[in-house]
């Protein structure tokens, strides 16, 4: 298949539900033939999330542990000190993490904040690691200063489709949403865009989150598909559970549509089995968390990835490996 042709922007709904509910295998050897297309297969991309401000966030995202909204809300804490941060990139980046996430619990940063930040990424840079911020909506001068800092990804989710998306937040619209990533895109900062599934969504959510990501004017770099983890005290504290082949659909879909991008097997693997997450692999996963906490949730911990991986013949990917043409 050529690049050209695996590139489209214009992918429709018929297309995508068609991908999504063909049977099981065909979807997942149409999603791993583009993988190796274009990626190692053996190889998944690691990056290390930091919370550098916790808690009392004004947002109501129904899934979260960190908005003041929610029974569960974690006491606020201030902006973490700069060399705190730095010690926490040093020993991802031992751990084998080629990117350090740094997390903010707000709505947008303040613009007192943006000095600390601006730190942030030129020390993590200068250790060799990739950096990656969330921290919430931008306007276009935070943007344009965090680009100047050498910032190279921001993650800012869509979460579901925008059908859906009101059941699960109301204080800021799925709109606020696109109108972010398209500053961040057009600052020239690598986006990273995804969602979370399992949230009690329906199957034409999950597709239309994807296409809504798939139909951009560019792909983003790296899509997160989140496992919802269900957090004690929030809205969603007792989501219905989502059957893992439908999760597995989701990742294969992500790779169809986006066949060029970084798709991540992003929270969740903490329940997840070796199985389930050999087959997110399989299905075109390509890119995951280390380390044993995600924010404020668990993950799984070194020594058993290092199990995981031995067991699947993955290794590491390297420094800012790219797709292939
Ligand atoms: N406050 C910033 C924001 O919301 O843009 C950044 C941090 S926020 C925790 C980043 C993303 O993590 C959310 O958009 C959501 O997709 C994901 N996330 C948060 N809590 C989760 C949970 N309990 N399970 C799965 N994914 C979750
Ligand atoms: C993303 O898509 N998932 C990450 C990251 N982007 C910021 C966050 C997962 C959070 C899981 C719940 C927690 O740790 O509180
Ligand atoms: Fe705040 Fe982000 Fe949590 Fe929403 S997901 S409540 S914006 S920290």
């Amino acid at each position: 298949m050529h690049a050209q042709t695996d590139l489209r922007t214009d992918w429709t709904r018929a297309e995508a539900e068609q991908i999504y509910c063909q049977p099981f295998n065909d979807l997942m050897f149409q999603a791993h033939s583009l993988h190796r297309r274009y990626f190692d297969p053996n190889a998944v991309q690691l990056s290390k999330l930091s919370n550098i401000k916790s808690g009392g966030c004004p947002e109501d995202c129904g899934y979260c542990s960190q908005s003041a909204r929610n029974g569960s809300a974690l006491p606020a804490s201030k902006l973490v000190e700069v060399e705190k941060v730095l010690a926490e990139a040093r020993k991802a980046k031992a751990g084998g993490a080629t990117r350090f996430c740094m997390g903010g619990a707000w709505r947008s940063p303040k613009d007192r904040d943006m000095a600390t930040l601006e730190a942030m990424v030129q020390g993590v840079k200068m250790l060799g690691l990739e950096t990656c911020m969330t921290l919430g909506m931008l306007d276009d001068f935070q943007t344009r200063r965090l680009k100047a800092a050498g910032l190279d990804y921001y993650n800012h989710n869509i979460d579901t489709s925008e059908r859906y998306y009101p059941q699960v937040i109301t204080t800021r619209t799925f709109a606020d949403r696109l109108a972010t990533l398209a500053r961040v895109r057009d600052a020239g900062i690598k986006v990273c865009a995804g969602g979370i599934v399992g949230m009690g969504e329906m199957q034409m959510d999950r597709i239309d989150m994807l296409l809504t990501l798939a139909t951009l004017p560019a792909h983003p770099d790296s899509v997160p598909v989140n496992m919802l983890i269900p957090m004690p005290d929030t809205p969603l504290a007792d989501a219905p559970p989502l059957d893992p082949l439908e999760f597995v659909r989701t990742i294969a879909l992500a790779r169809v549509l986006m066949p060029k991008s970084h798709v991540r097997l992003s929270a969740g693997r903490s329940a997840m089995s070796a199985e389930l997450q050999a087959m997110c692999f399989f299905a075109g996963a390509n890119s995951m968390f280390v380390g044993d906490k995600l924010l404020t949730a668990d993950n799984p911990d070194e020594s058993s990835d290092a199990d995981l991986f031995r067991r699947l013949g993955i290794r590491a990917m390297e420094f800012g490996a790219e797709a292939a043409e």
